[in-house]
């Protein structure tokens, strides 16, 4: 797109914009605030583009306390640069702030024996395609509209922009103890999205709100990664294991998982504010390949290929996780589930390419340990050549003994062919 500045000169403004214009700034805002909504934004607020100076500090202080490790594209470098509009965009005047509502009318319900849970955000399509080309036509339009060159940004969760900060300080939400920011129309079931322009507009107020005594989320965290009121850290967090973590899913975090495959919302569904939550104007389009209560078969999900991966779930969030981490996480859910009916997917996982599908696969058998799952472990130690799936068998091991004694008494162990 062509970047240009726009002069704000009321004399030389278009009619559209000039006509109903008894105070320019004013008109101009609400020009574009109804014009957001009518491009399929639910929230729409302005700030300014000077720093976010304090949002700027308590992001590089929490990487140093190696709250945000795990992501190694989450830098220094990448926290100053997306603090300070000017580098996004020099000569930038204001943000617009965006919110875009993915509440959908299913919800909180359990999962069914063999399935797995997706947050709802994953269970619209990839929010940040729908979100960038709603920001794109918003801009084009406005340009049109303006009969002028826009000089425009816009960013979603993908950019250094820090989208909370900036949301937070337009007033179209607050910051919730759990990190998220809350709205009053649609709580936190809102993503977040950044139009950085060097249009002169006038700038909201910041809500005064604030979460009061509430402490909801911070003891419902199932891990614990809510470690104070505003401060998640990210290792502990099942949005990160399920999602960002490339690598093995530390033993002491699998429990605490429980079902959830793909993100996490219970810091979301227990929130208060989030009771009283509007739906969407515009609601992203359902992504079909997950369906609107977000549950999976866990067992379907263990034998997806590779190309049946992507065109199942193509155009989804769910890439993001990418197959072997899909599979990874339907492990730890089966493993949780405890249910034997699980046995046969994850046996046949054991014989999978990826180590790391096959050692998490062997934690689960560890956990269900039946007679059947312990002679899976048993055969698939003789024939296992990487070390670090070896130790996840052997371990694996040692967990189905004691939960087999656990369960038969003192009885001893299963009589199991070799
Ligand atoms: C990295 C990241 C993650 C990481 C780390 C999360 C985290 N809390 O930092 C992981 C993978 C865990 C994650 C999880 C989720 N994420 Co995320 N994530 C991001 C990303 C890319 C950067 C966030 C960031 O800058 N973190 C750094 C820390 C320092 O920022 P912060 O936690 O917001 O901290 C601020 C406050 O604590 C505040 N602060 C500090 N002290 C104090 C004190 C007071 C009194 C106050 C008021 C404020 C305050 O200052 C800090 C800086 O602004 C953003 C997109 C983006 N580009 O911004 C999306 C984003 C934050 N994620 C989003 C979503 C939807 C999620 C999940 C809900 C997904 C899910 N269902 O699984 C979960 C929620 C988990 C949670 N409780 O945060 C949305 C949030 C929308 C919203 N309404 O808030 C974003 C904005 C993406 C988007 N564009 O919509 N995410
Ligand atoms: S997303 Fe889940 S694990 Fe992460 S902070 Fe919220 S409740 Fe805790
Ligand atoms: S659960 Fe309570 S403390 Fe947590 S974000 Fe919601 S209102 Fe704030």
């Amino acid at each position: 797109m062509e970047r240009g500045r726009l002069i704000l000169d009321i004399n030389s403004m278009p009619s559209p914009v000039k006509n109903h214009l008894p105070d320019a700034m004013q008109d101009l805002k609400s020009h574009i605030t109804s014009y957001a909504i009518q491009c399929g934004f639910d929230l729409v607020r302005i700030t300014g583009a000077d720093e976010f100076a304090e949002d700027r500090e308590a992001a590089l202080a929490r990487i140093k306390a190696g709250q945000m490790d795990g992501l190694p594209w989450f830098t220094e470098s990448r926290v100053r640069r997306g603090a300070d509009p000017q580098e996004l965009l020099p000569g930038a005047r204001s943000i617009i702030c965006l919110g875009l509502s993915y509440l959908g009318p299913d919800g909180t319900e359990a999962p069914g024996p063999g399935k797995g849970k997706v947050a709802r955000y994953a269970r619209v399509k990839d929010y940040h395609r729908t979100m960038k080309r709603r920001m794109k036509s918003f801009v084009r339009g406005l340009e049109e509209s303006l009969e002028t060159p826009v000089a425009a940004r816009w960013y979603v969760d993908d950019g250094p922009m820090l989208d909370r900060a900036a949301a937070a300080r337009s007033g179209l939400g607050w910051f919730g103890k759990s990190t998220n920011i809350l709205t009053q129309s649609h709580g936190s079931w809102v993503l977040l999205g950044q139009v950085v322009t060097d249009l002169e507009l006038e700038p909201d107020p910041p809500l005064k709100k604030t979460c009061g005594t509430c402490v909801r989320c911070i003891v419902d965290c199932p891990t614990g990664a809510i470690v104070a009121p505003f401060v998640v850290d990210n290792a502990r967090c099942i949005s990160y294991q399920t999602i960002e973590n490339r690598g093995v899913i530390p033993l002491e975090m699998r429990p605490l998982i429980g079902d959830w495959i793909f993100g996490c919302d219970i810091c979301q569904d227990v929130c208060p504010v989030n009771r009283k939550a509007d739906l969407p104007l515009q609601p992203i389009p359902a992504a079909e390949a997950v369906g609107p209560s977000g549950q999976l078969d866990l067992a379907e999900i263990l034998a997806l290929t590779e190309e049946e991966f992507r065109r199942r779930f193509q155009g989804t969030s769910i890439m993001r996780a990418k197959r072997v981490g899909l599979q990874k996480n339907a492990c730890v859910a089966l493993g949780n589930n405890r249910d034997e009916a699980g046995v046969p997917a994850l046996v046949s996982a054991l014989e999978t390419v990826e180590p790391l599908v096959r050692g998490h696969a062997a934690w689960a058998l560890g956990q269900i340990a039946t007679p059947e799952a312990i002679k899976s472990l048993k055969r698939s130690l003789k024939s296992e050549s990487d070390p670090y799936v070896q130790e996840e068998i052997n371990a694996a091991l040692l967990e189905s003994r004691q939960r087999f004694l656990g369960k038969e008494g003192l009885g001893g162990e299963p009589e199991l062919a070799p």
